[in-house]
């Protein structure tokens, strides 16, 4: 018989192996344990052990203990603790069971004040489960016409209560004055006042007339979301009309959700948009949660091909380490497909030089009230967006640009200033 206690989950000289998932936490302890005794009961909470000492058969027991392996204690109460799990720990593919163990239980343990998921390093065996995504940033040329600029996109506001009419007028003005892409509003979704299929079925046959109209390829990110089933449906009735996006609340759904729908859309040749409504209950307080960075690393894994990451702080939320996790969604990952970031949020055409410099030009910019406040509406707001843009690309100040025959721009820049 063995006994598995805590302190079995702490070992400072161990060297995570290539197959370990490797988490680091930050962690505040409660005031009467140490670090070393709140880290060891988080490895354990998170792999194999409980409160109690067991004791069980050795030949029945698989050895898969995490391990605390590093801890960096701050000036403040608390520090980093690096958590090494071996890869047999969890299922082949399944987030819902990965995030079960390494932001479950542990989360709400009284060992810990608080405690945050920083950061993950996944290993090979673990990225081979999950099929990744599809088109990642080369959705800016396989689907779109965007070329070297960044992708842009729009959302009609207010975000619900327009009739389809209404949806489908401001879609036509958008695409018109440069647009590439429309996109619902995460709680726009099959409501009576903008049926989900009359609404898909009159914007795309829009997005058509636009297309040759302009010559440049227009389409719709399509929230899907609703309970898995209907998201499938949803999906399927979205590539029957000839569209090439679908877009979903990722964490609302749910990441099994998620999964469900990332098949689909292989199998219609859809690319996945994630809006991470609810994100920040998981990730704005610095001390406790789960960071968007390990969001996003999730979202990867699960298939997604643009996610919002935020905008590096220029618009009206809060934003965490933007072009570190754009960064990140871009970086080598065993050869899996990169993502395509997404800068949304109080957005309008006088930041978008100071957004630029920040994230570059590998992005997707989306903006609702910065294209439909504009002074004189909604295609002269998504004009405006369109030469900011190129101005940005270009190196010319947005006012010089302005001024040389732009007057959308102007008109904008006179409403809202330049960053
Ligand atoms: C933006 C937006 C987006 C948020 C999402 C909104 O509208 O449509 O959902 O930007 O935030 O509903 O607020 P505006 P994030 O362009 O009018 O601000 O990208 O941070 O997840
Ligand atoms: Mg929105």
């Amino acid at each position: 018989m063995t006994g598995i206690e805590y302190d079995d989950f702490l070992d400072l000289d161990y060297e995570p192996t290539g197959t370990d998932l490797v988490c680091e936490f930050s962690i505040a302890p409660a005031s009467d344990m140490s670090m070393e005794a709140a880290a060891s009961r988080v490895a354990s909470e998170s792999a194999n052990g409980t409160w109690a000492a067991l004791h069980v058969d050795e030949a029945e027991l698989t050895d898969l203990s995490a391990v605390a392996c590093d801890i960096r204690e701050n000036a403040g109460p608390g520090g980093n603790v690096t958590v090494a799990y071996p890869t047999d720990l969890f299922e082949d593919g399944s987030m819902a069971q990965i995030l079960s163990c390494i932001a479950g239980n542990i989360m709400g343990m009284k060992a810990v004040d608080s405690i945050r998921l920083e950061d993950c390093k996944w290993p090979e065996t673990l990225v081979e489960g999950f099929p990744g995504p599809q088109f990642g940033t080369a959705v800016a040329h396989e689907k779109l016409d965007a070329g070297d600029r960044p992708v842009l996109a729009t959302v009609p506001k207010p975000k619900v209560g327009l009739s389809t009419d209404a949806h489908v007028d401001i879609a036509e003005q958008a695409w018109r004055g440069g647009v590439d892409l429309l996109k619902d509003d995460e709680n726009l979704t099959d409501q009576y006042f903008n049926p989900f299929e009359d609404r898909v079925e009159r914007s795309l046959s829009v997005a058509r007339e636009l297309t040759e109209e302009t010559g440049e390829k227009k389409d719709y990110l399509v929230n899907i979301t609703a309970e898995t089933d209907e998201m499938v449906r949803r999906a399927e009735f979205v590539a029957d009309q000839g569209g090439g996006f679908i877009m979903v609340d990722v964490v609302t759904a749910g990441w099994s959700a998620v999964q469900t729908v990332r098949d689909v859309a292989e199998k219609h040749d859809l690319a996945i948009h994630a809006h991470r409504a609810m994100h920040a209950a998981f990730d704005r307080m610095d001390h406790h949660g789960v960071s968007m960075r390990t969001l996003a690393q999730v979202a990867r894994l699960c298939g997604v091909d643009h996610i919002h990451t935020g905008t590096a702080g220029l618009g009206k939320l809060e934003n965490e380490d933007t072009p570190g996790i754009n960064a990140w969604l871009k970086s080598d990952l065993y050869g899996t497909t990169d993502v395509l970031p997404v800068a949304s949020g109080g957005l309008h055409p006088g930041v978008i030089d100071a957004l630029i410099d920040a994230l570059g030009t590998d992005i997707a910019i989306q903006a609702g009230g910065g294209i439909h406040g504009h002074p004189d509406g909604t295609e002269a707001g998504a004009r405006a967006l369109r030469q900011s843009v190129e101005a940005s690309m270009q190196g010319v100040p947005l006012r010089d640009h302005a001024d040389a025959g732009n007057p959308e721009l102007a008109a904008a820049l006179d409403k809202w200033g330049a960053e």
